[in-house]
């Protein structure tokens, strides 16, 4: 590994400083979707991301680990210290540091940093030794096993069949699958003959335990360190590192993997935020139900008050063309009979108590048929006024949670979600519940007395006593003003009228009437239903920004993760280009 090769690669630098970028937008939205798996993971990534490689040397105490370390750096000085008797008595994470440093991390594990170039390319773990430390395996295995690029197995060339190198290779190869090489050191120690006796009996022990291609150096340590570098066997060592594990080609390589581990990411976000929109989705549904239902229920409503008008004003023409007939036919008499009519009634004062007394009779008639009329039409409008009410409180009270306030994912949006419809929930049982709710200032503005039950009844249960006093105002009002003109008129007539004329005046203020009391019973019941409708509608003020501010949340979420899915895609191109 020469010091003076190119280790980064400028393009797959900068693709790496890129991806960096993309990694810490990904860890942006992570956060905001709140899952600390996540999160974590990219962490971790990003992280690895600035790490340099990593090797993590294992075999038996004295096959020569130490030294191996130290030639294969090609540092003059000692890294790892070198000893006949066993030196590393716990693993050393050795790190690039501006100065030296030592730190005990654990009673197992020393940190030491030195101001050594190379470190800042590779960091390097020794370990003791596979039959010091099998205690201990765990250390290596979860805190560097996972992170490293390259695990290096040495063995004494004289001899690699030591058990408990093979014991931690069966513990580690199993879960980890790692990039591995074995090492036969110092080879100087055998002959030649030998040394291929052992190396193809390693190749086959590595073999049988699973190793499909097994890689195999035989070095010296010793050569290496005294100049032979012709014969001490790292020169193939390098090669083979340099193409395999650290160079342009394994960079890019390592790059392009983190790049679809960030495609993956987004999957996987892309999921998370897609819950949140079936959230939103249900409760939009559930808002749009709301209006239709409320719609359906103002046709029928509007349907439902036309039939009344039409009662109505059907029971006020039977009434008034009975009074018109009685009226024709009296006057009639009159003409006819002439003078005899004048000795019926004896004076003009008698004909014109006569006409008192029609008119008296047309206010009882219209009281009492048109009383009846409403009532039938008020009860089902009231009914329908009750159910649509209801039908919301039911919709309300149904609404479905799909993005779950006790996990992790969106957590602060879910529980705000939920806040708010706990909070319609309980408003809306109150606004059913209170009389306020569905009274007409109206009434209380005019004076107008209500029956003693409205006073004391609750929510739902006045609109029948509301509707009552509001239609019974109307009609009276109307009525009392065609009674009042039609009393008028009847003072004004003195026996030269036209029989023909006074009738055709009756009937111009009855129509009149007619048309005011439809129209008014119109916009009295409409404007009723309308104040209703609104203050329903209005529980769903917060309910409704709470789902425009979600829609354009989640379409900022997709935009965001869309657009980092094309930065990553567009730069797993760029780097295929330069493999
Ligand atoms: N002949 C020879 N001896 C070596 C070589 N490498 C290491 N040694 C010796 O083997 C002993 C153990 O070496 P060391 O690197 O400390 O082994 P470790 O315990 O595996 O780290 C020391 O006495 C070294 O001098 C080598 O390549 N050739
Ligand atoms: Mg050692």
């Amino acid at each position: 590994v020469s010091r003076r090769q190119e280790w980064i690669n400028t393009a797959v630098d900068a693709v790496k400083k890129r991806t960096a970028i993309y990694y810490s937008e990904l860890l942006t939205l992570a956060v905001e979707i709140g899952e600390k798996d996540l999160v974590d993971t990219i962490e971790q990534l990003t992280q690895r991301l600035e790490d340099p490689f990593l090797f993590v040397i294992v075999g038996e105490v004295k096959s020569g680990k130490s030294s191996f370390i130290n030639a294969l750096l090609e540092s003059k000085e000692e890294i790892c210290p070198v000893s006949p008797a066993p030196m590393t008595d716990r693993i050393q994470q050795i790190v690039y540091g501006e100065t030296r440093r030592e730190e005990d991390i654990n009673p197992y594990l020393k940190r030491v940093e030195l101001p050594i170039p190379v470190l800042k390319y590779v960091g390097i773990v020794d370990t003791p030794g596979t039959n010091t430390i099998i205690a201990h395996h765990q250390e290596i295995t979860e805190r560097f096993v996972p992170a490293s690029d390259l695990i290096i197995f040495v063995f004494e060339a004289k001899n690699p069949y030591r058990q408990s190198a093979w014991e931690f290779f069966d513990y580690i190869h199993e879960s980890w699958q790692r990039k591995l090489i074995f090492i036969l050191q110092q080879k100087d120690l055998l002959s030649e003959a030998d040394l291929e006796v052992n190396k193809d009996g390693l190749i086959k022990h590595a073999k049988e335990k699973g190793v499909k291609s097994p890689v195999v150096f035989a070095v010296s340590a010793r050569e290496e360190q005294e100049g032979k570098a012709d014969i001490s066997g790292f020169a193939g060592l390098r090669t083979y590192i340099e193409n395999e594990v650290t160079g342009k080609k394994a960079h890019a390589l390592k790059l392009s993997n983190t790049l679809d581990t960030g495609i993956q990411l987004l999957d996987k976000m892309d999921q998370l935020v897609e819950l949140r929109y079936k959230q939103f989705d249900a409760d939009r549904a559930f808002r749009q139900e709301v209006s239709q239902s409320l719609d359906a229920d103002t046709r029928l409503l509007d349907k439902q008050i036309n039939q009344l008008i039409e009662n109505i004003t059907s029971s006020y023409n039977d009434v008034t063309r009975r009074t018109e007939e009685e009226l024709a036919s009296g006057l009639g008499l009159l003409k006819v009979f002439g003078r005899t009519f004048r000795a019926i009634f004896s004076s003009e004062q008698s004909m014109a108590s006569w006409l008192e007394q029609l008119n008296a009779n047309l206010q009882d008639r219209l009281e009492t048929n048109l009383r009846e009329r409403l009532q039938d039409g008020i009860f089902d409008i009231s009914e329908r006024i009750q159910q649509m009410s209801r039908v919301v409180d039911m919709k309300i009270q149904r609404s479905k949670t799909i993005l779950d306030p006790d996990e992790d994912i969106f957590q602060d949006i879910a529980k705000a979600r939920i806040d708010l419809l706990e909070e319609l929930r309980g408003t809306f049982k109150q606004f059913l519940q209170r009389p306020e709710s569905f009274a007409d200032d109206s009434i209380e503005k005019s004076g107008a007395k209500l029956a003693p039950h409205v006073a004391t009844g609750t929510g739902l249960a006045i609109v029948g006593a509301m509707l009552t006093a509001l239609t019974h105002g109307v009609v009276f009002d109307v009525t009392g003003g065609v009674l009042t003109a039609v009393g008028l008129l009847f003072t004004g007539i003195s026996v030269g009228w036209q029989r023909r004329k006074i009738v055709r005046k009756f009937r111009e203020e009855i129509g009149k009437g007619k048309d005011r009391l439809a129209a008014e019973l119109e916009a009295t019941l409409t404007g009723y239903i309308s104040k209703i409708r609104e203050r329903i509608e209005a529980h769903f003020k917060d309910f409704d920004e709470h789902l425009d501010r979600e829609q354009k949340s989640i379409e900022r979420l997709r935009r965001q993760s869309g657009n980092q899915r094309e930065l990553i895609e567009q730069e797993r191109k760029e780097l295929k280009k330069l493999r």
